[in-house]
């Protein structure tokens, strides 16, 4: 781990919390179309995945990926617009808040129909596999949306054609209000259909990092798909609308302790690479003025 790659997953999942708060403060305005669902904790599951990809490869988000597009080079101001509804925005003022992308630069718009960007994304890997071009497609699945006959189709396919797709699972304690026991047995990552599993600490960015980085070499390898399983915790409700009174608070306590950005920060001081306090401020300054200039136009 060099110094300019930990800063640039730290500058990331930083960003990506910074938006997020921001959106939330638009939401309460009552501003936005549609709820904002947060990823805060879940920033490193997000963000050190996509940024392990490669310039040329494609990630299919779901609605706790924000960070994903972030490090794919979306900017705040484009969330924003999207957020507001108009036509200035990436989707042209239709769609869902969250449903936009850009195929151009490798993001297929997240869908609300859970599991079924897994054949989508299994599609674009078999594309580069027919074309022989060195390529991986990347989405993410929660414990819930494994569930789904479209988890288990898309990622089957994917095992028995070999393709190389990373399907990052998020184990985050929660489909809305229900825990993983209350709908599969066992662990999650016994669903892989196959696949190359990897279990990993989700609140870790760095393993995340490594770990992503080492799926992409065995897809590329011809090793076929990996099930990537981040395991974390949802320390929001399912969206801003959600007051997650079924959540137990003591498991909030232990989770807050295990932050993925404190984890990084803490790292980065031993290392005696974490910046200034001017790093956050330049930060939170360049979100606040993109929000600005959104609420303009819009
Ligand atoms: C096929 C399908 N079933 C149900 C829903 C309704 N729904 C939207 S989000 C959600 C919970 C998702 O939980 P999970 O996949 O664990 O992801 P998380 O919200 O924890 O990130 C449900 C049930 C849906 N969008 N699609």
């Amino acid at each position: 781990m060099d110094r300019p790659t930990a800063l640039h997953l730290y500058e990331t999942m930083l960003l990506t919390r910074l938006v997020e708060e921001r959106l939330v403060k638009l939401f309460r305005q009552g501003h936005t179309m549609g709820s904002v669902y947060r990823s805060l904790g879940q920033e490193a599951t997000a963000c050190a995945t996509a940024l392990a990809l490669g310039p040329d490869d494609v990630i299919g988000p779901m609605i706790r990926n924000l960070g994903s597009m972030l490090a794919r080079g979306i900017q705040p101001k484009e969330v924003f617009l999207q957020y507001l509804g108009r036509t200035a925005g990436p989707s042209g003022g239709r769609e869902h808040n969250n449903h936009f992308g850009g195929v151009a630069r490798g993001i297929l718009a997240p869908t609300s129909m859970l599991g079924a960007l897994i054949p989508v994304m299994a599609g674009v890997a078999l594309s580069f596999q027919q074309k022989k071009e060195a390529r991986v497609a990347m989405t993410w699945i929660g414990d819930g949306g494994s569930s789904t006959g479209a988890f288990s189709e898309g990622l089957n396919f994917a095992v028995v054609q070999k393709l190389p797709l990373i399907v990052v699972g998020e184990l985050n304690g929660f489909a809305y209000s229900t825990s993983p026991e209350k709908q599969m047995k066992g662990h999650m990552s016994e669903r892989s259909q196959g696949a190359y599993t990897m279990v990993v600490d989700g609140n870790n960015s760095l393993e995340v990092l490594e770990s992503s980085k080492r799926a992409r070499r065995l897809c590329l390898d011809g090793g076929g798909p990996v099930f990537l399983v981040c395991e974390t915790f949802r320390m929001k409700g399912h969206a801003e609308h959600d007051d997650q009174r079924y959540v137990d608070p003591d498991q909030l306590e232990i989770w807050s302790r295990k932050d993925p950005i404190a984890h990084l920060e803490a790292w980065l001081r031993g290392q005696g690479w974490l910046p200034g306090p001017e790093f956050i401020q330049n930060l939170t300054e360049s979100v606040e003025r993109q929000a600005e200039e959104a609420l303009s136009v819009a």
